[in-house]
C-alpha cells in the first residue's frame, strides 16, 4: 500500500487530496496543529470506511524536530506539503509568521529527505501560487513567466518554489512545483471573497443577515474548483520525472462579476450605484452589498489568467468545472448548511 503525508490536512486543499489519496487506496498521514478547539471539521467528512486508512499526527511545519520524527517514522513515498498561512491580506499583518510558515516549513522537510537520504524513496509536492507572478505584463501565465509579488506570503511562496528546484536539480529529489490560480469550494475558510460572497449572499437570501461588506471589486482572479486540483497535484506526484507544473482554468473573472453571478443564481434582483468606495448594492431598497476600505491590501494582484497547457499535455490534467457549477456547488452547500445545521 503506498503512503503519503500531508501537510496541512485539514486545510480546503488537504482535505480533499486526503479523500482523493483514500479513495486511490493510498495510507494517508494527516499533520495536524495541536489547538485548543479542534478543527477538523473538514476530515471529519471524509466517509468512514476510507477513514481507517487516514493517521493523523500531531506536529507542525516549522518546527525540525517533529518533521523529521514523522518523516523518520513514516518514510513516506510521498509528501504533500500544503501547510501555510495561506491568507494574502492577513500576510501584511502577519509577515514573520507568513514566512515561517512557508519558508521553514519547506525547508524544513526537503532537509529531512536529503539527510535521511530518502530521496529515491519519496517525492515531494510543493504547494506554490499564482501570487507568485504578482503583477505582470502577460495576459496569460505559464511555467515561463517571471515573478512580480506583491506580498510578502508571494515572495515567501517565491522562496519555496527555488528551493524546490534547488533540491531537485542539486541533490535529485524529485521535487515537484505545482502552480495553482485560485481554488475555490464550500470548504473554502469563509475569509476568501468567494466563499464569503456565497455565504453572505445565501444568508441575506435567507433574511439572516443585513448585508456584506467587501474590499476591491475589480480585481480579477482564474477561479477553479479545489476538487479538480487536488487531482492535479496527484497528477504532478505521478509524472515520469519531477517538474513545474501551473493548474488553472485559463479564464480570468472580477469580483464584481463573480458577485453578479451569484446574485443571478439567487434571484437576488436590484442594482449597482456610486462609485469607489461609495459603490453599494441596493436590493429591495436596502443595501446589500457595501465597500469597505478595510478589505484593500496595501499591494494588489489586479489581473490573474493562467495557462494550464503544460499540464494538458505533459499530465493531462484540465479543469472539470467552470465558474458557473463552481458557484452552484458552493451555494448548494449553504443552503444544505442553513437547512441541515452542517459545520
Ligand atoms: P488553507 O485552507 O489555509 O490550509 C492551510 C493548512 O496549513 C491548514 O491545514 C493549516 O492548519 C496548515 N498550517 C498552517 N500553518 C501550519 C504550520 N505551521 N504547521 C502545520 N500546518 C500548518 O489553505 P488551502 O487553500 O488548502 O491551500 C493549501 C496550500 O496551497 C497552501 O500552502 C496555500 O498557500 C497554497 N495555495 C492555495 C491556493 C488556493 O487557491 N487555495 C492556490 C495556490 C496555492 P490549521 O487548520 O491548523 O490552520
Ligand atoms: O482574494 C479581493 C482581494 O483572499 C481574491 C489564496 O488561496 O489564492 C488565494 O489568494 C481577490 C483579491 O484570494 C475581498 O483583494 C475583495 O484581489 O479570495 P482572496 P487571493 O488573495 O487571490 C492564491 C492563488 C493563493 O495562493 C492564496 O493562498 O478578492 N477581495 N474583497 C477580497 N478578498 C478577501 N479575502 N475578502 C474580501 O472582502
Amino acid at each position: 500500500m503506498k503512503n503519503a503525508i500531508i501537510f496541512g490536512v485539514t486545510g480546503q486543499d488537504g482535505s480533499y487530496l486526503a479523500n482523493f489519496l483514500l479513495l486511490k487506496g493510498y495510507k494517508v498521514h494527516g499533520v495536524v496543529r495541536r489547538t485548543s478547539a479542534i478543527n477538523r471539521y473538514r476530515i471529519d467528512k471524509i466517509q468512514k470506511n476510507l477513514k481507517k486508512n487516514l493517521i493523523l499526527h500531531y506536529g507542525d511545519v516549522t518546527d525540525p524536530l517533529n518533521v523529521f520524527e514523522i518523516i523518520k517514522k513514516i518514510k513516506p513515498r510521498e509528501i504533500y506539503n500544503l501547510a501555510a498561512q495561506s491568507h494574502v491580506g492577513i500576510s501584511f499583518q502577519k509577515p514573520i509568521y507568513t514566512t515561517t510558515s512557508i519558508v521553514n516549513g519547506s525547508l524544513n522537510i526537503l532537509e529531512a529527505i536529503r539527510l535521511m537520504n530518502l530521496s529515491k524513496r519519496t517525492k515531494y509536492y510543493q504547494a506554490s501560487s499564482s501570487e507568485m507572478f504578482g503583477n505582470s505584463l502577460k495576459k496569460k501565465l505559464n511555467e515561463k513567466t517571471n515573478f512580480n509579488p506583491q506580498s510578502v506570503y508571494a515572495v515567501s511562496k517565491i522562496y519555496g518554489y527555488y528551493l524546490t528546484r534547488f533540491y531537485r536539480n542539486t541533490y535529485k529529489i524529485f521535487a515537484s512545483n505545482g502552480i495553482l490560480f485560485n481554488h475555490e469550494s464550500p470548504w473554502r475558510s469563509e475569509n476568501f471573497v468567494t466563499k464569503k460572497i456565497v455565504n453572505g449572499l445565501v444568508n441575506i437570501k435567507f433574511g439572516l443577515r443585513d448585508k456584506i461588506k467587501i474590499g476591491n471589486l475589480y480585481s480579477k482572479r482564474d477561479w477553479g474548483y479545489a476538487k479538480d486540483y487536488v487531482e492535479g497535484m496527484w497528477k504532478i506526484l505521478q509524472h515520469k520525472k519531477p517538474d513545474d507544473f501551473v493548474l488553472s482554468t485559463n479564464k480570468s473573472v472580477s469580483v464584481k462579476n463573480f458577485i453578479n453571478l451569484v446574485l443571478k443564481k439567487l434571484k437576488i434582483k436590484g442594482s449597482w450605484k456610486g462609485k469607489g468606495l461609495k459603490e453599494v448594492y441596493i436590493y429591495n431598497r436596502q443595501t446589500i452589498i457595501e465597500v469597505d476600505k478595510k478589505y484593500f491590501r496595501p499591494a494588489e494582484v489586479n489581473y490573474l489568467k493562467g495557462d494550464f497547457s503544460k499540464a494538458n499535455k505533459n499530465l493531462n490534467w484540465k479543469p472539470k468545472t467552470n465558474l458557473s457549477k463552481l458557484a452552484d456547488v458552493m451555494i448548494d452547500y449553504e443552503f444544505d448548511k442553513i437547512h441541515k445545521k452542517l459545520p
